[in-house]
């Protein structure tokens, strides 16, 4: 196989074809009776969340598959994709599914359901690809995670489910049981590092949702505040307060490879969140662009590398 030289990496798409679509052909990205083939030496890597949410999901994921079955492309599993897994799969006890089916759960995932065909041989085909992503990839100059780089987690998760073959059973199993080294190795590589808000606090979600956890820009290190770290909609910054986050947040700035993440709904032009840490989701799912981040082996990156599609 030959060498990439350089790679394309790109955000969270959530069923946007169309701006998947404009994005790979901004890049030189070619359509072929095969698929997607890249430019020479480059190589696209998908950062994760294919799925739910938005009307083309079933397109988005024949797209990046063929890329990843013709070696155009590597993604990793978001925690969409994750979640999709656990909600399909049934508990070993018989006791219902991994990921509960209660009705906001049910509601997040239901485009997905629909467009699919809940439990058709098209879910199954799609949710046994899934199961296939890895969580990280670490390819020596630079490292992808769908949002938390967090040492610990990437090797417990690493050593349980590489990727290339299906997850396990007992991984997944585990993984889906709240407390266990692997919920929680999961739940921060997949969706972040959260911090509860002190006592009677709250803010609300991108989706407008009361939360009393907090999303944190875990790359700011941990000699930050509460304010400075939380991850927050617009208008909802001083809301917090400036305390400090406490000796016991893993926050950690990135000194050693760059690290390329998503998951973050990010509004606003896309800009780097530190000179070693680019965030890839620029709201896609909703009134944001596609954002791909063109590397070419810099260990520094640039804000000048940022290509965006589909607004
Ligand atoms: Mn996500």
């Amino acid at each position: 196989m030959k060498k990439n030289l350089a790679y394309d990496l790109i955000g969270d798409i959530h069923g946007q074809a169309g701006k998947l679509q404009a994005l790979l052909s901004a890049m030189g990205y070619v359509e072929t009776a095969s698929g997607w083939e890249a430019p020479p030496g480059r190589q696209a890597i998908f950062v994760g969340d294919l799925s739910d949410r938005g009307p083309e999901q079933v397109r988005v994921v024949q797209i990046v598959r063929s890329m990843v079955d013709n070696g155009q492309a590597l993604a990793i599993m978001g925690n969409h994709e994750f979640n999709a897994i656990g909600f399909a799969t049934p508990r070993r006890d018989g006791a219902g599914f991994l990921r509960e089916h209660s009705a906001e759960k049910r509601a997040q995932h239901a485009e997905f359901l629909a467009q699919v065909g809940e439990g058709s041989a098209l879910h199954h085909e799609i949710l046994d690809w899934f199961r296939t992503l890895p969580l990280c990839l670490d390819l020596g100059e630079l490292r992808v995670v769908h949002a938390w780089w967090h040492e610990p987690y990437v090797e417990l998760v690493r050593s349980r489910h590489p990727g290339g073959a299906p997850m396990e059973e007992d991984f997944l199993h585990a993984a889906f049981t709240k407390g266990t080294d692997e919920w929680h190795a999961v739940e921060g590589i997949a969706k972040g590092l959260e911090v509860r808000l002190p006592d009677g606090l709250f803010v609300h979600d991108h989706a407008g949702v009361r939360r009393h956890d907090v999303r944190t820009r875990w790359w700011l290190g941990s000699d930050v505040t509460l304010q400075e770290a939380a991850i927050l909609t617009a208008g909802q910054q001083g809301e917090l307060p400036a305390q400090p986050m406490g000796g016991a947040y893993a926050g950690r700035t990135v000194d050693d490879v760059p690290v390329f993440i998503g998951h973050y709904w990010m509004q606003g032009r896309p800009v780097l969140q530190a000179p070693k840490v680019a965030c890839l989701d620029w709201s896609a799912a909703g009134d944001g662009p596609l954002v791909a981040y063109r590397w070419d082996g810099e260990q520094v990156l640039s804000d000048d590398k940022w290509v965006t599609a589909g607004v």
